[in-house]
């Protein structure tokens, strides 16, 4: 499994981060920082130990101050059985993030994929889902309860459709499986800040207009939810203003919640110049920035990867840094962005 990390790579992982640098004041780290912004990546552990590629840890060093597991937190990437878990890849990023004063988001509690088959295909009364949720939630922000700065502790529970997904948490215990996650969460760690997740609800609509009327009612219920995350798949042809991201970004800060881009990345897409898409992308890359920039509790932009060479679809290049590691258009449109000059 590619978060099991062995004994052997760790150490020649370790010996490749002596030599990554401290960040550059050109970095968009170092930028941010300036600004109180976080700026993050995904993290693909098998990347990061893979001594053939030195750089992927001197770049994740070099230019954010947030981490995320792209896969190593999931329920199936930690356990197969029932009470078993296995935090050896995790844990090295946590240690990585520590080495190098990154902040952690910790990615995700309950989330319908990656599940154990279990959990997937079992049959659940109420209470025994709750049972199962909360023993999940316990072992996972117990065990890195202090290290996580947030937790994404529900993930796409609303359905494309309109509605609640049908997912084995909301067929075994009903709607309010999401409250009792955010209970659970909060009992297992009190000091994470603990976040709502999802897609297609970057700009104002029906989907973004849903996720809004479900946290306003557990807000006003006292769940103990801070924050809510915004993924930003995205390609090439988006537009963040005609989408009004910004507005939308703002009303979920005024119900008093903090505000990230989760998981931002920019498929390459549309007519034209393959230079004209990679401007158009860049383009997309700065404008959601702004966005986040232009809303007050809106406090991290963490991208989904940073090299294409490591993307969940890699094909359409969507990240800042090309399969060999040389800065994108994008990457230099961030900078920008961000006060700095490429
Ligand atoms: O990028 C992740 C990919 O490597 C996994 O195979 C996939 C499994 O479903 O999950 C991807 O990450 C997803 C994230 O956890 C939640 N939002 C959508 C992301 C892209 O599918």
């Amino acid at each position: 499994m590619r978060s099991r990390v062995s004994a052997y790579w760790l150490g020649v992982g370790l010996a490749a981060l002596t030599l990554a640098q401290t960040p550059s004041p050109q970095s968009l780290r170092a930028l941010a920082e300036r600004q109180g912004l976080l700026v993050g990546a995904a993290v693909d552990l098998a990347a990061l130990y893979d001594p053939l590629e030195p750089d992927y840890a001197r770049l994740l060093a070099r230019e954010f101050n947030l981490v995320v597991a792209e896969n190593a937190m999931k329920w199936a990437s930690l356990s197969n059985e029932r009470g078993q878990y296995s935090f050896t890849g995790a844990d090295a990023l946590v240690r990585f993030a520590r080495q190098h004063g990154q902040r952690l988001r910790g990615h995700t509690l309950i989330w319908h994929e990656q599940l154990p088959a279990w959990v997937r295909g079992g049959t659940f009364s109420r209470e025994a889902m709750l049972a199962v949720m909360q023993e999940h939630i316990q072992a996972v922000a117990g065990h890195f309860r202090g290290q996580v700065a947030y937790w994404d502790v529900v993930n796409e529970a609303v359905s494309d459709r309109g509605g609640l997904r049908e997912t084995p948490f909301l067929r075994a215990v009903g709607p309010d499986y999401l409250e009792h996650a955010f209970r659970f969460a909060r009992a297992a760690d009190p000091q994470a800040k603990l976040f709502y997740n999802d897609y297609g609800a970057d700009g104002m609509g029906a989907k973004s207009d849903e996720i809004y009327a479900l946290l306003k009612a557990l807000k006003a219920k006292g769940v103990p939810i801070d924050g809510v995350g915004f993924q930003a798949h995205l390609d090439s042809t988006f537009s963040p203003q005609q989408a009004r991201m910004r507005e939308n970004l703002q009303r979920f800060a005024d119900l008093g919640l903090e505000v990230h881009i989760t998981e931002l990345d920019v498929q390459l897409k549309g007519a034209g110049s393959r230079e004209e898409r990679l401007e158009a992308q860049a383009r997309v890359y700065a404008e959601v920035l702004a966005a986040c920039r232009a809303v007050r509790g809106c406090t991290a932009v963490t991208l989904w990867g940073f090299t294409d060479a490591h993307s969940w679809r890699a094909a359409a290049e969507p990240l800042i840094f090309d399969p060999l590691y040389r800065p994108k258009p994008a990457y230099e449109a961030l900078l920008r962005a961000l006060g700095g000059t490429p």
